[in-house]
């Protein structure tokens, strides 16, 4: 059954449940032009989605769904009353959507997905697509053989600066393409939002490092091979918590990437991506606080490449929740349209296999490892 929250939502309770009207609202498609999203997961991030396809005027945010009714009720309030549930499979046949939003933490990606396939319904993943490359390879795998079009919600390539750095580059304003570097370093506490963080094995490569390699890949396309050391800077996390990686790529261009959330230098920038990149011709940063420096022979420019801040985002957050509207409006501009969105699963783990191979080379003292691409 839908459930929608009456007015003033009391704290739910077993009880509290069975007061709620129920009524099923079937939402019809107002045209053929509007999308219809449902989300499963209402958690820490989960916010920036269901506000973003709620600031959309082409969407319909039909249903929101957690297993913890209380985060479901929370997620429906902030989206106006939408309908929500607490088992992920009512929901998609009650609501029957366009697309469902899956933003749930890795190990329940596949398990999703594969709902989200057998009722032939699209998916957007979020990052990581899966706890390992053999699941996600197994998501790939289903989307094709279901013909479910289906997408990693992989949104730091989707960052306003980093799109603007790559129309410069991608104009012929810097020359031949030589090296680049791509840093997130940060000590912001990021446990007390994501406590699963501080319980994962490998954290800071498979929670940021694919982000950052996606970048590398966005700007310089496939790796040929990647070098990497980790290192683990506090006691209380499982996992490593910084890496340092050396990307080769054809034509003798190279990579720096580094990420880490154990970086106690000022100032903390988080949660900024800085880049820089270097050609035969010229050369762009993007430095702290959003200044980009260009150089294209002789003319350098120096811009705000900061993003805008919609009403629903607010600082430090907003460049993230930007990218997030991006990532979600990259699906409507593509999709539906029968396009290949950029960050397609079978895309996406190009990334997650150069995640891979940076622990491979991490185990081995930071030995190269090959991209049999
Ligand atoms: P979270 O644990 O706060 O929220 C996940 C929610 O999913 C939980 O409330 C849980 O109850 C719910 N859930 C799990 N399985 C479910 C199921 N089968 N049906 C319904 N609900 C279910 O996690 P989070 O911090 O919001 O992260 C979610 C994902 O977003 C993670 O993969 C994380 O890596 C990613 N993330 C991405 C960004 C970014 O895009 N820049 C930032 C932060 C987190
Ligand atoms: O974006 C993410 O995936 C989060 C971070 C802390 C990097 O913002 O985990």
């Amino acid at each position: 059954m839908i459930r929608r929250p009456p007015r003033s939502t009391p704290k739910p309770s077993s009880a509290a449940s069975d007061v709620y009207k129920r009524q099923i609202h079937k939402v019809k498609m107002i045209n053929e032009n509007r999308s219809k999203v449902a989300v499963i997961g209402c958690g820490f991030f989960a916010t920036n989605h269901i506000l973003s396809w709620s600031n959309f005027k082409d969407v319909d945010l039909v249903g929101v769904c957690d297993l913890d009714e209380e985060k479901a009720i929370n997620a429906s309030n902030i989206s106006k009353g939408t309908p929500y549930f607490t088992d992920a499979e009512l929901m998609l046949k009650e609501v029957r959507p366009d697309v469902v939003d899956i933003i749930t933490t890795a190990p329940s990606h596949y398990h999703l997905a594969k709902l989200a396939a057998s009722l032939n319904i699209s998916a957007i993943i979020q990052k990581p697509m899966a706890p390992s490359l053999k699941e996600a390879t197994k998501i790939v795998d289903l989307a094709e053989t279901t013909k479910t079009p289906m997408m990693v919600h992989e949104n730091f390539r989707f960052q306003q600066p980093i799109r603007d750095l790559k129309n410069f580059i991608a104009n012929d304003n810097i020359g031949k393409h030589l090296f680049c570097k791509i840093s997130f370093r940060t000590s912001f506490d990021i446990y007390t939002n994501q406590p699963y963080l501080k319980e994962v094995d490998q954290l800071v490569l498979m929670d940021l490092g694919v982000h950052v390699l996606d970048v590398a890949r966005f700007l310089f396309g496939e790796a040929t091979s990647i070098c990497c050391r980790t290192q683990k800077t506090r006691s209380d996390i499982a996992g490593e918590d910084m890496a340092t990686m050396m990307l080769g790529f054809s034509e003798e261009r190279t990579a720096i990437v580094e990420c880490t959330y154990g970086s106690k230098q000022v100032p903390d920038l988080f949660p900024e991506t800085l880049v820089s990149v270097e050609g035969t011709n010229g050369a762009v940063t993007l430095g702290a606080g959003y200044q980009m420096i260009k150089r294209s022979g002789e003319k350098v420019e120096t811009i705000n490449a900061e993003p805008s801040v919609d009403d629903w985002c607010e600082k430090p957050w907003h460049v993230v929740q930007d990218s997030v509207k991006n990532t979600c409006r990259h699906w409507i501009d593509t999709v539906p349209q029968n396009l290949k969105p950029e960050t397609s699963v079978d895309d996406n783990l190009k990334t997650l296999k150069l995640v891979e191979a940076a622990y491979q080379s991490a185990a081995k003292g930071g030995s190269l490892v090959t991209m049999g691409n």
